[in-house]
């Protein structure tokens, strides 16, 4: 369920900067995405919603009952059930069971989420200052994904495009109906892989690998967009992700176009380590070790 703003709501936002346009699909709630894990979070996320505003309701309402009912202008007296030990197990009991009712659905997600077993596509993230590297594993494919919106529109010298600051210049590319394991790990400071859609958001940390799945419902081809979601540095909003989810007969055609590409490239990776960190809009280098 996705809560939207009332209409009126969008006269305040011009007075912050922000037009009516930019709002018009902006909403409340978190998306179901595009995958059965995100859909698994999302109906969560909506069940114990629902638990806390029914525990809100029930306890606001008794309570404003009671201040109302019981005021001492109308004459009532406090009770004194101090110390009464059936309050005292009625009030543990009953917390108790909303906890188990909540971390069951919790449990179940979290397992589902960290089974990687079995992946038909496996892909490892490196997370750099301040660009993303994919190798596919089972594939010879391996490429730099880079930030490519225009420097202008980051200068503010032209208008932003909807995309604005997630857009790269090589998409993640993915089939639908397929488990995809990710092996997330980073080759200089913490990073973090976050894209809503996939329900996936790990840490890539230096020197350890952290594994986690996702697979795009087979009827939701299309481009899925993130962040690093961990603050790395001075250009940490500057390294989006994008995740172009395909057709199996065309990402298999994409994987042969590539497998030709990747045969003549070089271990970029290690070369590029020893880079200093860069500028937004610098490009790996395909330079070799001559030593
Ligand atoms: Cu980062």
């Amino acid at each position: 369920m996705s809560v939207r703003l009332p209409r009126g709501i969008g006269l305040i936002f011009p007075l912050f900067g922000f037009t009516l346009d930019a709002w018009a699909d902006y909403t409340l709630n978190m998306t179901k995405g595009a995958s059965p894990i995100s859909s698994n979070i999302h109906q969560l996320h909506m069940t114990i919603l629902w638990i806390c505003v029914a525990i809100g309701i029930l306890v606001y309402g008794v309570m404003i009952y009671a201040i109302i009912r019981h005021r001492k202008a109308a004459g009532h007296q406090a009770a004194t059930f101090h110390e009464s030990t059936t309050v005292e197990i009625i009030w543990t009991i009953i917390p108790f069971i909303i906890l188990i009712a909540m971390a069951v659905p919790a449990t179940k997600t979290l397992i589902e989420m960290t089974d990687t077993r079995n992946p038909e596509v496996t892909i490892k993230i490196t997370g750099y200052r301040w660009f993303w590297h994919y190798d596919y594993i089972d594939e010879n494919i391996s490429f730099f994904s880079n930030i490519s919106t225009p420097e202008d529109e980051l200068n503010n010298l032209a208008p932003k495009n909807p995309h604005y600051l997630l857009q790269v210049d090589k998409p993640l590319v993915i089939p639908v109906g397929k488990k995809i394991r990710f092996l997330i790990t980073a080759k200089d400071v913490i990073h973090s892989w976050w894209v809503p859609a996939l329900g996936v958001k790990k840490d890539a940390i230096p020197g350890f690998y952290n594994e986690v799945w996702s697979m795009v419902d087979i009827d939701k081809p299309g481009t899925y967009r993130g962040q690093c979601a961990e603050l790395c540095g001075a250009k940490h909003g500057y390294m989006p992700i994008v995740v172009e989810a395909k057709t199996l007969a065309e990402y298999q055609d994409w994987v042969s176009k590539q497998e030709k590409t990747t045969a003549q490239a070089t271990d970029e990776t290690d070369n590029f380590a020893l880079m200093p960190p860069c500028d937004v809009s610098q490009k790996p280098t395909t330079t070799k070790h001559t030593a």
